[in-house]
């Protein structure tokens, strides 16, 4: 039968039953996001070659307007396209099951692609220049905040038709018993997508209408507890798609099964659950909020949701030395770690993702996360030194962990370069470390993040504000986003190569 007319075929490596027209639309949502990833990543080198103070390459304007494109080329458009691509690999190849109305997964990506364009070429231009929380009252031009919308609304839709995949799986009985892990983790990322797109439109369309002049005034106050009702579950459905996929490199790497899995389907329900009471570590220096709510929400009440995290940071790395050891490593007390196939990317970026999040992402956001240290360090390099290592070293790491095994079966060809791949995640884990302890020193000197004259020199504060130890970190950011950005085009190089140049693999019915 011609390739046209068949409406599956069976992948030879997994066995899944993969729907075609489910493949294209997790190709194209694929393909878009390491497009926006490399875009992302070359304004990453120039906004950090600015921070190195002894490079100090972009004019203030260019700063401001790629600080901004930066942060919502990589944590939204990057990050939701690969997203969107796993939540139908997951909802119809996991299930060898298939994606309900491809045609509605085509109109979503081409509003989610319209918007983020749309968006970006407005800050490109300068008409919005906002950073990524386009905090009120900085303005920007209406079609920048229509692009977000119409990104959330496609968004939305795509999530709405993995929802239905589901359904129809479960209905057309293609598997048996509860959902897989993988697939379940997903479910709980998508279920917080919903409120939080449901946020992301509460926050942008008043804006909008602020920006086009029908509404005269767009408080700050409401506007910021708006946004976090976006912006922070946005990243628990990053950390639920994360995990997920940590699950699912354990078991392809080396035949790991979660230690007790009814133990880590309940803290994705944690997630679920607790998630959105974390926002209010965003707001703790709002003068709106009381007192009393910030301390309560932020030293009690979101640990729930970090019982989850410790929840999989047991499971998963227990899960894995189970494994190894039932093939027999069992001399002392580590041969099953270092027999473990670190020149498998997929493993080695599993745990470069586990130990840089959990050590340094983690942490950092739970100590300044706390009311107490957060006054003292909000608005520093120390803010973005934590989340560097949350979504870019935790979930981007692990999202080209995966790449290295779903892109080449979406695109039936072989992976181009795997002695490359295999040394990709040193370079960009350990490239990002250095960017962490350069933004960490920096800010904890008190050095801010978001500004492009460091050293006051431009400022009505007479003389140096900061001693020269600060130029010492600062370099180091720099020195770490070169490399980090050379481990990255790599990722990005072996996924074009072998997306045009890889061996093809015959398609079987
Ligand atoms: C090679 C990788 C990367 C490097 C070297 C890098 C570097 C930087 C630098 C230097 C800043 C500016 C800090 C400041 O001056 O305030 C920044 C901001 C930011 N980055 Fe990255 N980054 C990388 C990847 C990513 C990724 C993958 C994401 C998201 C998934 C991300 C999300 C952000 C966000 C949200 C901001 C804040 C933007 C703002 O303040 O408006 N970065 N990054
Ligand atoms: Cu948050």
């Amino acid at each position: 039968m011609a390739t046209q007319q068949l409406a599956f075929r069976t992948c030879p490596t997994t066995g899944f039953k993969v729907h075609l027209r489910a493949e294209k639309l997790i190709v194209a949502n694929a393909v878009t996001a390491v497009v926006f990833l490399t875009l992302g990543g070359i304004m990453a080198l120039l906004i950090a070659l600015t921070r190195w103070e002894a490079v100090h390459l972009l004019s203030a304007d260019w700063y401001y307007r790629l600080l901004g494109a930066h942060g919502m080329t990589m944590l939204v458009y990057w990050i939701v396209f690969f997203e969107i691509a796993g939540l139908y690999f997951g909802g119809a190849v996991v299930l060898n099951s298939r994606l309900p109305k491809p045609g509605l997964g085509w109109l979503a990506f081409a509003l989610m692609l319209t918007g983020a364009v749309m968006s970006n070429v407005m800050v490109l231009i300068g008409q919005a220049t906002v950073m990524f929380t386009a905090y009120v009252p900085l303005k920007a031009h209406p079609l920048y905040y229509l692009g977000v919308v119409l990104f959330a609304v496609g968004a939305f839709i795509a999530v709405g038709l993995f929802f239905a995949s589901l359904v129809v799986a479960k209905v057309e009985k293609r598997y048996e018993g509860s959902l897989p892990l993988f697939t379940y983790g997903l479910m709980a990322a998508a279920i917080i997508a919903v409120f939080t797109l449901v946020g992301g439109v509460i926050t942008f369309v008043p804006a909008l209408l602020w920006s086009l002049g029908i509404f005269k005034l767009y408080d700050p106050g409401a506007y910021r507890v708006f946004f976090w009702a976006f912006g922070h579950p946005a990243q628990q459905v990053n950390l639920a798609a994360m995990v997920a996929i940590w699950y699912a490199l354990s078991s392809l790497m080396v035949g790991a099964k979660p230690v007790n899995e009814k133990l880590s389907r309940v803290a994705f329900l944690l997630y679920i659950l607790f998630i959105n009471l974390g926002s209010i570590h965003h707001l703790l220096v709002d003068p709106g909020l009381h007192t009393a709510d910030r301390i309560l929400n932020t030293s009690y009440f979101f640990y729930l949701a970090v019982v989850g995290s410790m929840i999989h940071a047991f499971s998963i790395p227990a899960g894995i030395e189970i494994a190894q050891r039932a093939k027999g490593y069992t001399h002392g007390i580590f041969q099953w770690l270092i027999k473990a196939p670190w020149k498998e990317p997929g493993f080695s970026a599993l745990v470069i993702s586990m130990v840089l999040f959990g050590f340094l992402g983690g942490v950092t956001g739970v100590l300044q996360g706390t009311m107490q240290l957060n006054i003292l360090v909000h608005n520093t390099l120390r803010v973005p030194a934590h989340f560097h290592m949350t979504v870019v070293a935790g979930t981007t790491l692990a999202f080209m962990g995966i790449s290295y095994y779903l892109i080449p079966l979406m695109v039936r060809r072989n992976l181009v370069g795997k002695a490359w791949a295999s040394v990709q995640p040193y370079i960009y884990g350990g490239g990002l470390a250095l960017l962490f302890f350069g933004m960490y020193g920096a800010g904890s000197l008190g050095v801010p993040r978001r500004t492009w004259d460091t050293t006051y020199s431009q400022s009505i504060v007479p003389g140096p504000v900061f001693g020269g130890e600060v130029n010492i970190f600062l370099a180091l950011l720099g020195i770490g986003a070169v490399i980090a950005v050379i481990g990255g085009a790599i990722f990005v190089i072996l996924m074009v190569l072998t997306l045009f140049f890889g061996k093809k693999v015959p398609i079987k019915a």
